[in-house]
């Protein structure tokens, strides 16, 4: 099976996952600027041309971040990366992973946007991303994890992408439950071994 990423963008939750999971993994590297891997043209494994993408060992693959989280965790179920199937539980840590992707995850991807001057993504971050923040830091007050005292692959993904606001000079250290959240998660081996792996340091 092999991962492909890109050092600090959203496949290191899917690493991540692999991690707690005990699923054996190889990484392959992609460049964003030019496309391309060690194996050549990145198009060619993926026409979206995003990570993660997750390649099984029989040539199929799967893209999507929150979709590769849940694949891994319903091949591995003994790991309890996610709630049982049909369980309320379930869908809160659904409901999660959405929230993350398609709010959080794309909401953060507009303070990297080559396309937008310094003033417009400061008004956007405190016009869209403050609200989101302040929603996370209460849900974390009260819970250790995402969905409470259980990691889950959701967890994986909030870290992943709470990880990014400082390079685009957002302060969230503010958040004193966000920075318990990712103090608690830093000391997870997966989290280590992935950002090893990535060459990142230790998020803060
Ligand atoms: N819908 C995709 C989006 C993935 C995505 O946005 N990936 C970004 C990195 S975080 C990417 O590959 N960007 C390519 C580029 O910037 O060239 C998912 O949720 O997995």
């Amino acid at each position: 099976m092999k991962l492909y990423y890109s050092p600090g963008s959203c496949g290191l939750a899917s690493q991540i996952a692999l991690h707690e999971a005990g699923q054996a993994f190889d990484l392959v590297k992609v460049d964003f600027k030019t496309k391309t891997t060690v194996e050549g043209d990145y198009f060619r494994v993926t026409p979206k041309g995003f990570v993660p993408a997750l390649k099984l060992d029989d040539g199929d693959l799967l893209t999507e971040g929150a979709v590769i989280l849940q694949w891994i965790a319903d091949k591995h179920p003994d790991a309890r990366l996610l709630p049982s199937f049909g369980t309320r539980e379930r869908y809160t840590a659904l409901e999660w992973l959405n929230f993350v992707a398609s709010d959080l995850h794309k909401s953060m991807a507009v303070m990297f946007s080559p396309f937008l001057d310094d003033a417009t993504k400061k008004r956007f971050a405190d016009g869209n991303l403050t609200s989101k923040f302040d929603y996370i830091d209460e849900h974390l007050s009260r819970n250790d994890y995402v969905l409470g005292a259980q990691f889950s692959v959701a967890d994986a993904y909030l870290y992943n992408v709470l990880s990014w606001p400082h390079r685009v000079n957002i302060d969230i250290t503010s958040y004193t439950n966000i920075k318990s959240f990712m103090a608690r998660m830093n000391r997870r081996a997966s989290v280590r071994a992935a950002l090893a792996a990535e060459g990142l340091q230790v998020n803060g």
